[in-house]
């Protein structure tokens, strides 16, 4: 299968999945459930799912990585609808289509994602609790990924630097924090899931592929944002330079962001490389990623 097949296939398993697996909207609550729906099936590029897979394609193993792939996916919808918050990013559109704060309402969209938290670890205890050595380890990995001191403490820093002068370290620790803890986590569990579980030398430079995809994904990710209109991005286009973030662009300008974006991909390449395993899907969709455009 070529790269753009096994991408697709990747994507529409895992749409199928997001489908059938997760508490229907009718439930009671039914505005919380219908709320949690809306965004987690507002469509989006299902890179951390694609990575859960890639990293799990390395070395294969028994283990059915998809509700690795739900739990990351859904801890990443929840992060989107908080970070559109008014009180964070106020961003009106996400996906294509309204915030979830814009679809409903405010209160209900944090309920959302206070909601969504829980159900990414619930998945993990449903599919892994037959094997809770492995289980667990991927309970930790998440959780640490997206505690305090990687996802959220990249959110935190990111609005603190609102408006402040532009400057390296803080912009690298955003960005990996903020954007590399879940790509990263998501190779990494994707591995743990895989007949090589057990090697840690594999672990850490699985890690450090993924620092390096998410420093280019955030890379981009901000050119995108300068480059791109709000069609094309299905958010809101020119939003950094409007909210006063702190980005490579405003600190280095267009051309050496853009050479930065090229830098981390080759490091990932080379992290990848290394690993060895069946890796050519991973190397395609880093590259993939270099060339998105949304
Ligand atoms: C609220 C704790 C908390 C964290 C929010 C996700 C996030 C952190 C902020 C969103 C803004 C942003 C630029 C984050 C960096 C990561 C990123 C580029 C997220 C968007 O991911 P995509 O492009 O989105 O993969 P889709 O919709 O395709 O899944």
């Amino acid at each position: 299968m070529n790269f753009r097949s096994q991408l697709k296939s990747f994507q529409d398993k895992f749409e199928q999945h997001l489908l059938s697996d997760l508490p229907e909207s009718t439930r009671r609550p039914a505005r919380l459930h219908e709320a949690m729906n809306y965004s987690l099936q507002a469509g989006g590029k299902r890179l951390r799912p694609v990575l859960v897979f890639a990293g799990h394609r390395l070395f294969p193993g028994n283990l059915d990585p998809m509700a690795a792939a739900l739990a990351v996916e859904i801890i990443h919808t929840y992060s989107l609808i908080h970070d559109d918050l008014p009180a964070m990013d106020d961003s009106d559109l996400r996906r294509g289509r309204p915030a979830c704060h814009k679809a409903f309402d405010e209160a209900t969209a944090i309920l959302a994602g206070d909601a969504l938290i829980p159900l990414a670890f619930e998945q993990l205890f449903s599919a892994y609790r037959h094997s809770p050595e492995c289980g667990l380890n991927l309970v930790g990995l998440l959780a640490k990924a997206a505690g305090s001191e990687r996802l959220v403490a990249g959110q935190i820093e990111d609005l603190l630097a609102e408006g402040e002068a532009p400057d390296a370290d803080t912009i690298r620790y955003v960005h990996a924090n903020k954007t590399s803890a879940m790509i990263e986590v998501s190779l990494q569990m994707g591995f743990s899931l895989g007949a090589k579980n057990g090697d840690q030398e594999l672990f850490d430079l699985v890690g450090e592929a993924g620092k390096f995809l998410g420093l280019a994904f955030q890379s981009i990710d901000d050119l995108l944002d300068v480059t791109q209109t709000t069609e094309q991005l299905g958010k809101d286009a020119s939003h950094d330079g409007d909210s006063g973030k702190m980005t490579w662009i405003s600190l280095l300008g267009l051309e050496k962001a853009q050479s930065l974006a090229q830098e981390y991909t080759e490091n990932a390449v080379a992290c990848i490389e290394q690993i060895g395993g069946d890796n050519q899907f991973l190397l395609d969709l880093a590259n993939h990623m270099l060339r998105r455009k949304n």
